[in-house]
């Protein structure tokens, strides 16, 4: 599989760098074929070179936008000379085999960044110099391609430590190169041609077109499959914000998915009611009652079949969406009669395991959080320890609280979210949040549990929560301070857990 450059056709817009490769090639007698600019380059520096003229029997034609666009010039690179019939092919038509390209192509970004007038621009579309890069690459079973001025120290090394010869995974590489190359090129002038309408055209093509985006002045699409997580069975179309908010409310059920009947309410991504009980309609009543303010036009998510008893109730909220693995028929019909209510079955199918949001002027990725606290990871630091109810709901709490935006505090009590400070910008205006969320609902936190997201760096939190109520935090634990929350929390008897995995969610 090792091969040896014994010809090269070189065409360049930019000749920077260009001079050592054409000098070393011609010492190792590398046959060079060139292009107009590039042909003169070479000659200048007193080296032989072939014009492609010369090979393809034709003139540059229409003003260079056919120079070596010929079968020749095309049959020279991707003939395969492993294949008995391409090599006799090669000898009946006179083509000279190609071993070596090296494409630098017209500088279409650079173009359009000067301000250049339309017609400048579409005369830099380079075609035939993609032509030969894909060419070149497609078939590096045979052919080396450098298309780029960025491979040339590369292309050096290669002829000179190893004189011209190359591995078959020398030649795959730079192929991999090159396709970056003309993937990169092609999505730049796909980006010049895509003005605002098209992109609305390509939309339809490609996505769902939504009503408009967060806002009615911006416009929205939906890309991913929402029939294969969902079945619609009744309702508008679902908004851009309602997508969001599905999504938040899927992930955070998840979390409760081998527990008992569990439900959720959310507004704008975030939980304001979850509870879990022996049956779902009492789930819905005690998570309807940790936030009845904010559970209007809120998601509503589920973790077991809605019954008629539930349906009844959740009939009298003005809420969005309703998610649930499945709903008794009847359930369905009282549904039904709010015309615009959407009502969704989840159905059985994994969660996504990547996250892709925008970020500058690139996407960030990453993998799901799929740590959930369990009993087992549970370092109790205080030397009160929680009780049994109390490690109940601590896990219950942090649960909710990985599901909810950063900074967050969640107040928990008997399986039922009692109120939680969402989104803050320091830890302590978070509690301070939720213990006014539960003042404002005639909660008594005496006894409840508190969960954070992340540690806590100083010990006012405890402290404000311990005069709250809260018998019982959980946290994972990790600040250089830890000791000072968990030496109040030991004056103080209030039990305190380590997780060691922090939640944040932005
Ligand atoms: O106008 S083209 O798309 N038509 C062609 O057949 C062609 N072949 C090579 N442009 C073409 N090229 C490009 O010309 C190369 O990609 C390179 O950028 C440039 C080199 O031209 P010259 O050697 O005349 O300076």
């Amino acid at each position: 599989t090792t091969k040896t450059i014994q010809s090269a056709l070189i065409s360049v817009f930019s000749k920077e760098g260009l001079e050592p490769i054409v000098r070393k090639l011609h010492e190792q007698n590398v046959t060079l074929y060139s292009t107009g600019g590039t042909e003169d380059f070479i000659k200048n520096l007193g080296i032989p070179v072939v014009p492609v003229e010369d090979v393809t029997s034709y003139p540059s034609i229409l003003g260079g936008r056919v120079k070596t666009l010929h079968p020749k010039v095309f049959g020279g690179i991707l003939n395969r000379q492993d294949n008995d019939s391409d090599v006799q092919q090669m000898q009946e038509f006179n083509i000279p085999q190609i071993d070596l390209v090296i494409v630098d192509l017209y500088p279409f970004e650079k173009t359009v960044a000067s301000g250049a007038s339309e017609s400048d621009i579409i005369e830099k579309i380079d075609i035939g110099g993609i032509s030969l890069i894909r060419a070149a690459a497609k078939n590096f079973k045979d052919t080396v391609i450098v298309a780029s001025v960025d491979e040339y120290s590369l292309l050096l090394d290669l002829i000179t430590d190893q004189n011209g010869a190359t591995t078959l995974s020398d030649r795959k590489l730079l192929a991999t190169k090159a396709f970056h190359v003309s993937s990169h090129y092609d999505t730049a002038i796909f980006n010049y041609f895509n003005t605002d309408e098209t992109i609305y055209k390509q939309s339809i093509a490609n996505g769902q077109v939504l009503r408009y985006g967060e806002n009615p002045h911006q416009k929205g699409f939906f890309f991913g499959d929402f029939d294969a997580m969902f079945k619609k069975v009744h309702g508008k179309e679902l908004s851009y914000n309602n997508l969001l908010d599905v999504d938040a409310a899927v992930n955070l059920i998840n979390e409760f998915k081998n527990d008992g009947p569990t439900f959720a309410i959310l507004k704008h991504n975030n939980a304001c009611g979850l509870a879990t009980r022996k049956n779902i309609s009492e789930a819905y009543l005690a998570a309807l009652a940790c936030d009845p303010t904010s559970a209007f036009g809120g998601v509503l998510i589920s973790n077991t079949k809605i019954d008629v008893a539930t349906a009844t109730e959740i009939n009298k909220l003005f809420c969005e969406v309703v998610i649930a693995p499945e709903y008794d028929t009847e359930a369905t019909a009282i549904l039904q009669e709010k015309k615009n209510r959407i009502i969704l079955v989840q159905n059985e199918v994994a969660l996504p395991q990547k996250q892709v949001r925008t970020c500058l002027n690139g996407i960030l990725v990453q993998e799901r959080n799929n740590i959930t606290d369990n009993k087992e990871d549970l370092r109790t630091v205080t030397i009160t320890a929680p009780t049994e109810q109390e490690v109940q709901d601590l896990l219950f709490a942090s649960k909710i609280c990985k599901n909810t935006k950063s900074n967050t505090i969640v107040f928990a009590k008997n399986g039922t979210l009692i109120a939680s400070g969402t989104g803050q910008t320091s830890r302590v205006d978070a509690l301070l949040q939720a213990i006014e969320k539960a003042t404002n609902f005639h909660f008594d936190l005496h006894g409840a549990v508190m969960a954070s997201d992340a540690f806590f760096p100083f010990p006012d939190c405890v402290a404000i929560a311990k005069e709250a109520g809260i018998t019982a935090v959980i946290q994972p634990g990790g600040s250089i301070k830890d000791e000072l929350s968990i030496n109040y929390c030991n004056e103080n008897k209030v039990a305190m857990v380590f997780t060691g995995t922090r939640h944040f969610k932005h």
